[in-house]
């Protein structure tokens, strides 16, 4: 599924966010940048030693914040670690923390002029936020953004798996009746 949003491309995929070949992905960190599992893992495994190494130097990241590494081995050039929070019960913050995760994500792609990029669903794994809300603010704050900024041409949410897919996708066809052609 995809929309056109003034002059970029949003686009809702099933995939494995390593094998992406946009400018940058996002990965969803820890406030360690110590890797992990879930994206985390698959990142630094399909990277490489290069991005660890970055993580290091560099030495965390807040959460609802983002930093920016080599893609090292990854068709992707680079690789954007923010940190989504971890759900409790909604009333800790998160909803803004998650927002955040994502539109400091295009923040940084912007100020390094990257035309693409490709996130997966930030706090929707270990962090355990629950799967219909965490799709409407990732799609909500990606439109939002986009809306305001002509710089990105493409954001691709590449999900893992039937159900996530799905879910994502019947929140953005609920919130594209509301962008006007
Ligand atoms: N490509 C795309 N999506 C994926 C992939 C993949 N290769 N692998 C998993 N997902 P998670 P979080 C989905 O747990 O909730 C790590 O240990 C997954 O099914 O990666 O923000 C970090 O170090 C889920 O829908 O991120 C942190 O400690 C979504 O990506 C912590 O987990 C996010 O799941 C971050 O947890």
């Amino acid at each position: 599924m995809e929309i056109r949003i003034g002059n970029s491309l949003l686009v809702l995929v099933q995939g494995d966010i390593t094998q992406e070949d946009t400018d940058a992905l996002v990965n969803t960190a820890n406030s360690r940048l110590a890797g992990g599992g879930g994206v985390d893992g698959a990142i630094h495994r399909a990277g490489g030693p290069a991005i660890m190494a970055e993580c290091r130097k560099i030495g965390g990241c807040p959460t609802g914040q983002a930093v920016i590494t080599t893609g090292g081995n990854l068709k992707a050039r680079y690789v954007i670690h923010t940190v989504g929070p971890i759900y409790r019960d909604g009333s800790h913050g998160e909803e803004e923390l998650l927002a955040g995760a994502y539109r400091e994500s295009l923040k940084l792609a912007s100020a390094r002029n990257l035309k693409s990029l490709s996130f997966p669903a930030i706090s929707a794994g270990v962090y355990g936020y629950p799967l219909q809300e965490a799709a409407r603010i990732a799609l909500t704050t990606v439109i939002e953004y986009l809306k305001n900024h002509q710089d990105i041409e493409l954001v691709r949410f590449v999900l893992f798996g039937q159900k996530i897919f799905d879910v994502f996708s019947a929140v953005l066809k609920d919130l594209s009746s509301e962008i006007p052609k």
